[in-house]
């Protein structure tokens, strides 16, 4: 009995390899699923000679381990967390600490810290990501909530973390539900990294007349230097796999309707709420939900003629041109998330350290890739960056990618291919460089229809003008 450094609840996938991964790290783990026969089997599988220690009840569980107790979730995010936590509160006492390692939304990582520690115990809202291989050799983690609790539990979550040059990918993400919003902003960033990659292998395949394997053998290629990162690289894997059935490439044989859990949803309606432009990343949640309407895009291609337009009036852009597309594109999509973040911790006072973002995204996670260094960088020397495409290395960066940049949309855009992220990055770049956007003429519209009144360049002061009375 309380022999337990802590106890797993919820043996899905991701709760079974956490719990590994802890174990292989030299604590005792206690595991509980709901389903007892879950635990049984997991047990069977994995428990032999491991210190794994199975529970058939909450009560169990909380009997197991050293106090105060540190009990992980790992259940299905929503309901599922409350029901959790009001059943195993009764087991609990004031000083235990209760860590919510799924994918909750930010709001109710709030509302439950703020219940579970009016009873006196410690909560944290824990992201994790790494895919069920990250979970089990080393995530990267986004932890937030009680500061002593973070405390309590750094060596552990050091020693289970995704290691980069010896530095552990896990950092103290401020109050509350700083963590899960941190989480959820590197899911918005990694639909957009997705879909970019996508959009290119399209222009690869459909403009360039690419097939797999070679397009496998570019991003293999490209993986090797700015583009250097865990997506490029399971891409290029993709891309050279076969189909068994048929031996043609499998991906070829896969629907082409992109499904959502919704994480990238809440990205979206998050930048709405706090007014943050990040279009990349609201293009690739766009992007999936049209990809679903596959009945009408189908109907479409059919009235529309689907066929790409023979004649390009736009050069081909050279397949490096495509590579300084994608870098820039998604250098504009980490600047977005990035800007997201900034404001978060304005709104909600978490004080992100948006060099420590970085630097905890370089290992372990799905987005990790080498940019990442650099960003940690660019806010290491300069924390208060308006934009990071102002920091030197990144301006430079977007300027000498410019002019392929371009010539890549304009290639897409000519031969109907749909590049809604690389385009919406191209915008997002442009109206920040540009010191003077057309929104003099939407003022002019508001005070027309609206009388909503305007400011003038040339003078302090609110006007309204009767534009109706004007010649
Ligand atoms: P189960 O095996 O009993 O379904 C992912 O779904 C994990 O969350 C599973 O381990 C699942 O347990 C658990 N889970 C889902 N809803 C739950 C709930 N209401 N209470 C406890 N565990 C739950």
């Amino acid at each position: 009995m309380d022999s337990c450094d802590i106890g797993v609840i919820g043996l899905a996938v991701m709760g079974q390899n956490l719990a590994l991964n802890i174990e292989r790290n030299g604590y005792r783990v206690a595991v509980y699923n709901r389903t007892a026969e879950r635990t049984r089997q997991f047990l069977a599988e994995h428990g032999q000679d491991k210190q794994l220690v199975g529970c058939e009840t909450l009560a169990e569980l909380a009997a197991n381990l050293k106090r105060p107790r540190r009990v992980l979730m790992m259940v299905k995010a929503g309901n599922a967390v409350d029901q959790v936590i009001a059943e195993l509160l009764p087991y609990l006492e004031p000083g235990d600490i209760l860590i919510d390692g799924g994918n909750s939304f930010f709001k109710d990582t709030e509302r439950r810290a703020q219940e579970v520690e009016a009873k006196g115990l410690l909560y944290l809202g824990m992201g994790i990501s790494g895919g069920e291989e990250g979970a089990l050799k080393g995530p990267s983690l986004m932890p937030s909530g009680h500061r002593h609790a973070y405390q309590a539990l750094e060596g552990l979550l050091q020693a289970i973390a995704a290691k980069v040059q010896g530095e552990p990918c896990v950092t103290y993400l401020g109050h509350g539900g700083g963590g899960h919003y941190v989480k959820m902003v590197h899911n918005g960033i990694e639909y957009a990294d997705m879909q970019l990659i996508a959009e290119t292998y399209d222009l690869l395949q459909r403009g360039l007349g690419l097939k797999a394997e070679q397009i496998s053998q570019t991003f293999a290629t490209w993986g090797q230097g700015v583009l250097n990162s865990y997506l490029i690289e399971i891409t290029a894997h993709i891309l050279k796999a076969l189909d068994p059935l048929s031996g043609a490439p499998l991906v070829e044989k896969i629907l082409d309707v992109a499904e959502q859990k919704g994480t990238g949803k809440w990205t979206s309606e998050e930048a709405l709420e706090l007014g943050v432009p990040i279009p990349t990343l609201q293009a690739a949640v766009e992007a999936r939900a049209l990809s679903a309407q596959r009945t009408l895009r189908l109907e479409a291609a059919r009235q529309l003629d689907g066929e790409l337009l023979g004649e390009a009036s736009s050069p081909a852009p050279a397949v490096a041109d495509l590579e300084q597309a994608l870098y820039a594109a998604k250098i504009c999509s980490y600047a977005q998330g990035m800007a997201l973040l900034a404001q978060a911790s304005q709104t909600y006072g978490y004080g992100f350290d948006l060099s420590e973002v970085a630097r905890i995204w370089r290992g372990g996670c799905i987005i990790r890739a080498r940019l990442l260094e650099d960003i940690r960088r660019a806010y290491g020397e300069n924390p208060t960056l308006p934009n990071l495409v102002l920091a030197p290395f990144f301006r430079q960066a977007l300027v000498n990618a410019q002019s392929a940049w371009r010539k890549t949309v304009c290639f897409g855009v000519s031969k109907g291919i749909p590049l809604p992220a690389l385009s919406a990055a191209l915008a997002y770049f442009d109206s920040l460089r540009s010191a003077r956007l057309p929104a003099n003429l939407i003022q002019a519209q508001r005070d027309y229809f609206g009388a909503h009144t305007y400011r003038r360049i040339d003078e302090e002061g609110v006007f309204h003008t009767e534009w109706q009375s004007m010649e």
